[in-house]
């Protein structure tokens, strides 16, 4: 993570961790490399009940990472429409 609550994180501070646990309030910048597979990653929260709403999957606290060559995807495409986005 680069910030942790708006403070930066010292360069010498810094380490690679596949998992930030942040607390309600917190807030936290991370950087990442992706030179991934191209593909639809998620960013989310562990707390199964954090990426709901109203008790259903997906919301809350999830996003995703997309590599602009899949987006005309039929995978990307699937994804959108059980997510709810139209058009
Ligand atoms: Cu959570």
């Amino acid at each position: 993570m680069t910030s942790k609550g708006g403070g930066r994180v010292p360069g010498a501070a810094r380490h690679g961790q596949a998992v930030v646990n942040v607390a309600s309030a917190e807030r936290y910048a991370i950087d990442f490399t992706a030179d991934a597979d191209p593909g639809v990653y998620l960013l989310h929260c562990h707390d199964v009940n954090h990426v709901t709403n109203g008790n259903f999957y997906p919301g809350g606290m999830l996003t995703g990472l997309v590599y602009e060559s899949v987006t005309d995807s039929d995978v990307f495409a699937r994804l959108r429409e059980y997510a709810g986005y139209e058009g």
